[in-house]
């Protein structure tokens, strides 16, 4: 990234503080750390590559030098928002969401829990981590690592999913450094709104293979099927299974597949 302009972007949407790094070992731990040492609110960690950059459940995530945007924001919730911290991973990919839509004109949609597709292939992934000194939380960290450039699509070999890039959907050039300014100021806008009914409902209009046939991996091979109905005001999944009978699953390690 060109550290002139992203100065000057993150500025422009009062970004307090960040620290940027053409290479870094994940930018989520950075971010931890740098919680530990008094983070502010929305101060932010800028990689362009990551040699151990994570996804759920100890599984990775490819960051390619001069193709991809990874980033950590540090995110101090409300006690309100403490009893929701499931609704932070469905915010960040909203945002993102939100931000190709409206600025880019390129027509995506999130995946429940933590992704980003675009024509079905997934261009971004969400890790949220929480850091606790005891029973009080300290910070929360939602990592958001992002497609931009052909290069960045890992080999099939590497995917459990099919994947994209932002710029194989559109002819105008991406500039990742603005692209994050559009993110962060979406996200910020947004997230006034998480807690109140209408984001659901804007979330489960965007939502990938609503009312359609799904399963749900949850763990040691064990796949539950049914109709994907939308999610609660916690950010759980609703399945209706083929019995009629309703379930709802919690964002936690569960992977959703298309039947
Ligand atoms: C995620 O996990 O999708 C969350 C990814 C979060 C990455 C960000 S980057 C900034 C911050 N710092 C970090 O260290 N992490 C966060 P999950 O749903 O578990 O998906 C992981 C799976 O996505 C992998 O097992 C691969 O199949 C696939 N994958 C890995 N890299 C990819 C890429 N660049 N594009 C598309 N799919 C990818």
């Amino acid at each position: 990234m060109n550290e002139t302009i992203l100065n000057k972007i993150l500025d422009k949407h009062h970004i307090p503080a960040y620290r940027y790094f053409e290479v870094t070992d994940s930018t989520n731990t950075q971010a931890i750390n740098w919680i530990s040492q008094g983070a502010e609110e929305y101060s932010l960690v800028i990689a362009d590559a990551q040699t151990a950059g994570r996804g759920r459940s100890g599984r990775k995530w490819i960051t390619t030098p001069d193709a991809s945007i990874a980033v950590s924001i540090i995110i101090h919730p409300t006690t309100e928002e403490q009893d929701r911290l499931g609704l932070f991973s469905l915010l960040g990919g909203y945002a993102l969401m939100a931000t190709l839509n409206n600025q880019y004109g390129i027509r995506s949609q999130v995946k429940w829990p933590n992704d980003v597709l675009i024509d079905n292939k997934k261009t971004a992934g969400i890790l949220a981590e929480t850091v606790w000194q005891g029973d009080k939380l300290q910070g929360l960290v939602l990592g958001i690592g992002i497609n931009i450039k052909e290069s960045s699509i890992p080999s099939t070999i590497d995917l459990l999913f099919p994947a994209t890039c932002i710029q194989s959907h559109t002819k105008k050039e991406i500039e990742a450094e603005s692209l994050l300014g559009h993110l962060m100021g979406n996200l910020t806008y947004l997230r006034k709104t998480m807690l109140m009914p209408p984001f659901i409902d804007q979330y489960k209009s965007n939502l990938a293979y609503m009312d359609q046939l799904i399963s749900i991996d949850i763990g040691d091979k064990n796949l539950v099927s049914g109709v994907l109905h939308g999610i609660n005001p916690q950010g759980e999944l609703i399945l209706i299974e083929s019995s009629g009978n309703k379930r709802t699953f919690p964002i936690g390690d569960i992977k959703l597949r298309p039947q």
